[in-house]
């Protein structure tokens, strides 16, 4: 799987991607990620890249042709399917599933915008789909993409040792993590609970679906609505 990310601080997913279970997977060649570094499309003699919006009102806004161009470089090389993705506090919001959806592709593009956004004409023109990670303004793009190819690319086969991968089920049966505990079995006068020192599998089971049950229904009520 093949990420391509359209920004103006390609470092910063350089640097983002350069640790841990990612790092492992693109060394191990499971997943490719490019940054295009949209500064170097642009035709202005001092590489300008935004400029401020038609009718006034605050803030800069990103030029379309340096994006535009940028898109144009990788393009040959993109799957005939592959969505272009923007994000943006507009956006439609990510979720578990979004993210199991994306892991069955080949290519993405993911847009990082700057300042208030890109000209409307590049959403127009480009981008297939808008998603946000909530209802928070970032200063770019950049942290919002990296939290969406961290969650696809823990779902791509391969990405995930065996120990590593078996933390899924929580989120896929619609409810919170059950708590966990590991050695010690006291910490600062707090006992792990009994049964799970107890070795008994059913009661273990039975406990931490109640406590899942439990504290979803006191963090997260939305969650078991649906
Ligand atoms: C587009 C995503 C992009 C428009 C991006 C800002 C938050 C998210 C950006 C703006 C982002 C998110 C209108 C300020 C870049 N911030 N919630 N910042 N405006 O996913």
């Amino acid at each position: 799987m093949k990420f391509y990310i359209l920004t103006l601080f390609p470092e910063m997913i350089e640097a983002g991607m350069d640790h841990s279970i990612i790092k492992r997977a693109v060394d191990e060649g499971i997943i490719e990620i490019k940054a295009i570094n949209i500064r170097d499309f642009s035709k202005d003699k001092h590489k300008r890249v935004d400029d401020y919006p038609y009718g006034g009102g605050a803030g800069m806004l990103m030029q379309p042709q340096p994006i535009y161009d940028a898109y144009m470089s990788i393009k040959d090389k993109l799957s005939d399917n592959c969505p272009v993705i923007y994000m943006s506090p507009q956006g439609k919001k990510f979720n578990q599933k979004k993210a199991e959806e994306l892991s069955k592709l080949t290519d993405i593009v993911l847009l990082c915008g700057h300042y208030e956004g890109v000209d409307e004409r590049i959403i127009e023109e480009i981008v297939t789909e808008e998603i946000s990670l909530g209802d928070f303004v970032l200063t770019g793009g950049e942290l919002a993409a990296m939290a969406v190819i961290d969650a696809v690319s823990r779902l791509v086969p391969g990405v995930l040792n065996k120990e590593e991968s078996h933390m899924d089920e929580s989120f896929s049966d619609g409810l919170l993590e059950y708590p966990q505990y590991t050695r010690p079995p006291e910490f600062m006068g707090r006992k792990v609970p009994d049964v799970l020192l107890s070795g008994h599998h059913g009661n273990v089971e039975k406990w931490r679906r109640e406590q899942s049950l439990e504290r979803t229904g006191r963090k997260r009520p939305d969650l078991l609505e649906k």
